[in-house]
C-alpha cells in the first residue's frame, strides 16, 4: 500500500456492549475516521456519538501507552515506565509468591461490565485455581434476568424486532434503551418498531427518552416493580386474559400462581407503587391481549435486594400470555456458537467450594449459578478483615469499582491495604491511580474478535478486526494468555485465534474466513418449544420452581418492600424525606468513561441531579443551582435539573462521576459518586446478593454562597 493510500475496514463498535457495523478508514497506520455501516441488521446504518468519538479517544493525549510500574507510595502518583516482559515477569513473581503462601483464593480477578474480554478473565481465573472473580454485573446486572429466564423457560429471551412480525406492543420496565439499550443497535431497532405503530407503556419514575416516545408513562416509585408486575399477573388470571391454550398445555404451577396472587389487586398495587390502579389493568390487559408483545425489562429491576423474585415476577407475565417464542414476541436464543472454554473442571471443587457468598447467594456463586462469581461487597469485606481467609492481590481488568461500587470509602481502604493490584485500563482513573502495575490496554479498533449480541439477537455472529497500533497497548486477551503461559497455567498453550476457531466451529468458518465475510446471521427459529419443549426440569414454562424451592428461596414471586423507605423506615424517612434513584445513562458517557474526552464532556460537563418542580420548590431549589444530595451514607455535588418529567419526591442522580482534569490520586471522586450515598451493606438479595442502588432515601439542600464559591474554584483547578 502506497504512503497516503486510505484502507477501509469493516468492523464492530465495542465502545458500549453493542456492536454496531462500522467501517474504519485508516492511513498510513493511523485511524482517521469511522463511519456506520450502511447495511447493518441491527444498526440500521447508524452509530451513537460513543462510538463515533472512538479517533479522539484512542489517540488522546491521556491515553495510557505503555505498562507502568508505581515508583512512590501507593498513591502517590510516580511511575515509572517498564517493558512488557518486565511487567509480566514481576505480576507473575508477586502473584506465585502469594499463591505459596496463602492459596490461590487470595488472588481475585475482577473485571467490569461485559467486556470483550470477559471469559478469558474467567478462565484465566479457572486456570489459577481461584474461585474468587467478579464483575459488577453479576449480582446487580443482568444475570438476575437470564436466571429468572434460564429458571422459567430454560433459555434468555430478547425482543423480535428483526422478523416480518414486530411487536404490538413494548414494555419498557425500568429500562430506557433509546439511551442505554444493551446496547445502542437496539436503540435503532427500538425507534424504528415505535415509528412502525407498536404501544410503548413505560415504567419509569422518569419520563425517559424513551417514555416520551410512549403512549402510557406509570412513574413508579422506585424499588416496587415486583409489586405492579405481581398486580399484573393478577388481573391477566382475574380476568381470564391469559393465554388459555399455552398456559395448559406449556405452563406448570397455574393453579398455585393463582392462588398466590389472589391478594395482589391492583388497588393494593397502586398503594404500593404510586401508579393508579386504572393504569395497572389497562398495562395487563394490553400486554396480554395486543399481541404480539415484548417486554424490554432494563436494570432498575435489578438494582434491589428484591431483584431476583422482580425479574421472576416480570419474567412469568411472558408465560401467562404465551408471548414466548412468536414472531414479534421474546424469542429464546439459538446457541450458535461453542460456548467459551472457560476451562471450569481446571478449578478444584475443593477451590469452589472457597469461593465467596457461594454458599449463601446460590444463584451467583453456587453449583447451580449460570456462571458462578464472587460476591462483591463480601470480596471487600474480606480484603479487610481477613475472613472467611486473607485476600492478598486484584487483578482488575476494565473496572472503575472506585466509582462503580457502592461504598467506595470500603473500596479505597481496600485497594490500599493490598499487597498487589494492576489495573488493565486505558487511561488513569481513581481505581488506577492505587495500582501496583498499570497495563495499557487496547481499544477496538486495536481488537481480533468475535462479537455476538447476546441480548438482542442471539443468532448473529460478526467480525472484529485490528486495523491500528497504538504505543504498546495491548489485547487484554493476549495479555492473560501472556500471564498465564509465565505462571505455566493449564491451558496456557493455546492462542487467542485457537479459542475463536473452538466457537466458531459450529458454524464451519475460521476466524480468518469470518474476517472476510465479516456476518453470520442465520434466520431465527420460531417455536422451538414445540418440538423440544422448554429447557427446563418439567419441560414447560415453570409458573411454580421447584428447583428454586429445593434451594430455599421463594418459588413463587414475591415482593419485599425496600429495606430503606417511607415504609420500612419512616423514622429515616422524616430525615431524609426523598427517594432516591441512581444511575440511568446518559447518552453522552458509558459508566464512569470519557469524562475526558472534549466533545462528549462539553456536551454534558456537569454531574445532574433531576427533581420536580415541586421537589424543588419544598426546598427552594432552582434549576441549575449546586446541590448537595445526602444519604444517611454521606453527601455529593450535584446540579440541580428541576424537570415534570420525573415524579415529585424522587430524585435523580448520574452515577460513574469523576474529574480527569482535577489532580489524581483521587481525580475529584469523592464529590459528586453517586455511590457515597449508596450502601454495600446487607441485606441482600437471598439468591444474588444484590444490593440496593435504586430506591434508597435522600435529602436534597442547595449549597450556600461560600461553598458554591469553593465549588466552582476547585472545578476550575487543573
Ligand atoms: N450508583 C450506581 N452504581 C452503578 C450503577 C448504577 O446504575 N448506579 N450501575 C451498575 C452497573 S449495571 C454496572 S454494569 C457497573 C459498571 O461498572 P464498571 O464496569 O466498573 O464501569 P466502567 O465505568 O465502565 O468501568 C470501566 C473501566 O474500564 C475501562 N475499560 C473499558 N473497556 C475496557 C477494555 O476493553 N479493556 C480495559 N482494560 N479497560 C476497559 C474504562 O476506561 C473504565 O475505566 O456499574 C454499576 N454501578
Ligand atoms: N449510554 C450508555 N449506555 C449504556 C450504559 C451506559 O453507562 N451508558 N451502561 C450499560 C449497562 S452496563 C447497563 S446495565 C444498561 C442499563 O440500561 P437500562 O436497563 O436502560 O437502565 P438505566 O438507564 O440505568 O435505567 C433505566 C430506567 O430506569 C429508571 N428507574 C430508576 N429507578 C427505577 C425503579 O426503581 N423502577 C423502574 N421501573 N425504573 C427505574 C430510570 O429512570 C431509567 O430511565 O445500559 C447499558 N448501556
Ligand atoms: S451504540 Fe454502542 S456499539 Fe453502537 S456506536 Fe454506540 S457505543 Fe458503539
Ligand atoms: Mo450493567
Amino acid at each position: 500500500m502506497g504512503k497516503n493510500e486510505i484502507q477501509v475496514y469493516r468492523s464492530v463498535c465495542r465502545s458500549c456492549h453493542g456492536g454496531c457495523l462500522a467501517h474504519l478508514y485508516v492511513k498510513d497506520g493511523r485511524l482517521i475516521r469511522v463511519k456506520p455501516e450502511k447495511g447493518s441488521p441491527f444498526s440500521h446504518g447508524q452509530m451513537c456519538l460513543k462510538g463515533l468519538s472512538i479517533v479522539e479517544t484512542l489517540y488522546h493525549p491521556s491515553r495510557l501507552t505503555s505498562p507502568l510500574k508505581r515508583s512512590g507510595n501507593k498513591g502517590e502518583g510516580h511511575w515509572e515506565k517498564i517493558g512488557w516482559d518486565q511487567a509480566l515477569n514481576e505480576i507473575a513473581g508477586h502473584i506465585r509468591k502469594i499463591i505459596q503462601s496463602h492459596g490461590p483464593e487470595a488472588v481475585v480477578m475482577g473485571q467490569g461490565t461485559g467486556r470483550h474480554h470477559y471469559m478469558q478473565v474467567v478462565r484465566f481465573a479457572n486456570a489459577l485455581g481461584t474461585p474468587n472473580w467478579y464483575e459488577p454485573g453479576l449480582a446487580n446486572c443482568f444475570f438476575p434476568r437470564i436466571t429468572a429466564c434460564q429458571m422459567t423457560y430454560g433459555g434468555f429471551v430478547t425482543a423480535d424486532y428483526y422478523g416480518e412480525k414486530t411487536p404490538r406492543t413494548i414494555i419498557f420496565w425500568g429500562h430506557n434503551p433509546l439511551v442505554s439499550s444493551p446496547d445502542g443497535e437496539l436503540a435503532f431497532s427500538v425507534k424504528k418498531a415505535l415509528n412502525a405503530g407498536a404501544v410503548g407503556i413505560a415504567i419509569d419514575p422518569r419520563r425517559s427518552e424513551t417514555a416520551k416516545r410512549c403512549r402510557m408513562w406509570l412513574p413508579i416509585r422506585p424499588g416496587t416493580d415486583a409489586a405492579l408486575a405481581l398486580a399484573m399477573i393478577h388481573v391477566i388470571i382475574d380476568e381470564n386474559i391469559y393465554d388459555r391454550d399455552f398456559v395448559e398445555n406449556w405452563t406448570a404451577g397455574f393453579d398455585l400462581l393463582k392462588s398466590h396472587v389472589t391478594d395482589y389487586t391492583p388497588r393494593w398495587a397502586a398503594q404500593v407503587t404510586g401508579i393508579p390502579a386504572e393504569d395497572i389493568i389497562e398495562t395487563a390487559r394490553r400486554y396480554a391481549l395486543e399481541k404480539p408483545g415484548v417486554i424490554e425489562w432494563g436494570v432498575a429491576l435489578e438494582h434491589t435486594p428484591n431483584a431476583f423474585q422482580t425479574v421472576r415476577a416480570v419474567a412469568i407475565l411472558r408465560g401467562l400470555t404465551g408471548n414466548i417464542d412468536i414472531p414479534g414476541g421474546d424469542i429464546l436464543g439459538m446457541h450458535i456458537l461453542n460456548p467459551y472454554p472457560v476451562l471450569r473442571d481446571k478449578l478444584p471443587l475443593e477451590q469452589s467450594r472457597k469461593r465467596i457468598g457461594s454458599a449463601e447467594f446460590k444463584l451467583l456463586g453456587g453449583f447451580r449459578a449460570q456462571l458462578p462469581s464472587a460476591h462483591i461487597p463480601g470480596v471487600f469485606s474480606a480484603i479487610l478483615d481477613e475472613t472467611p481467609y486473607p485476600i492478598k492481590a486484584l487483578l482488575n481488568f476494565g473496572s472503575n469499582p472506585l466509582t462503580t461500587i457502592a461504598n467506595p470509602h470500603r473500596v479505597h481502604q481496600a485497594l490500599m491495604k493490598l499487597e498487589l493490584v494492576v489495573v488493565a485500563d486505558f487511561f488513569m482513573t481513581p481505581t488506577a491511580a492505587l495500582a501496583d502495575y498499570i497495563l495499557p490496554s487496547a481499544m477496538w479498533p486495536e481488537i481480533n474478535h468475535i462479537v455476538e449480541l447476546p441480548f438482542i439477537a442471539e443468532n448473529a455472529v460478526f467480525a472484529q478486526q485490528k486495523v491500528v497500533q497504538v504505543g504498546e497497548c495491548r489485547q487484554n486477551e493476549d495479555i492473560l494468555i501472556d500471564l498465564s503461559r509465565r505462571l505455566s497455567l493449564p491451558g496456557s498453550e493455546e492462542s487467542f485465534e485457537d479459542i475463536l476457531d473452538y466457537r466458531l466451529q459450529p458454524l464451519g468458518v475460521t476466524f480468518q474466513e469470518l474476517k472476510k465475510i465479516s456476518m453470520i446471521y442465520p434466520p431465527h427459529e420460531y417455536l422451538k418449544f414445540k418440538a423440544k419443549g422448554f429447557h427446563t426440569p418439567s419441560q414447560k414454562v415453570e409458573l411454580f420452581s421447584a428447583s428454586l424451592k429445593r434451594m430455599g428461596y421463594d418459588p413463587l414471586p414475591t415482593y419485599k418492600e425496600p429495606p430503606e423507605s417511607p415504609v420500612s423506615t419512616p423514622e429515616l424517612f422524616d430525615r431524609f424525606p426523598l427517594i432516591l434513584t441512581t444511575g440511568g445513562r446518559r447518552k453522552e458517557f458509558f459508566h464512569s468513561e470519557l469524562r475526558q474526552i472534549a466533545s462528549i464532556r462539553t456536551k454534558r460537563p456537569h454531574p445532574a441531579a433531576e427533581i420536580h418542580p415541586v421537589t424543588a420548590n419544598d426546598s427552594g431549589i432552582a434549576n441549575g443551582d449546586w446541590i448537595y444530595v445526602c444519604s444517611p451514607r454521606g453527601k455529593i455535588k450535584m446540579k440541580a435539573v428541576v424537570t415534570k418529567d420525573i415524579r415529585p419526591g424522587v430524585v435523580n442522580i448520574d452515577h460513574g462521576w469523576w474529574f480527569p482534569e482535577k489532580s489524581g490520586p483521587d481525580f475529584g471522586v469523592w464529590e459528586s459518586n453517586a455511590n457515597i450515598l449508596t450502601s454495600s451493606m446487607p441485606p441482600y438479595d437471598p439468591a444474588f446478593g444484590s444490593y440496593q442502588l435504586r430506591g434508597l432515601l435522600c435529602r436534597i439542600e442547595k449549597l450556600n454562597a461560600d461553598e458554591l464559591a469553593k465549588s466552582l474554584q476547585a472545578r476550575s483547578d487543573p
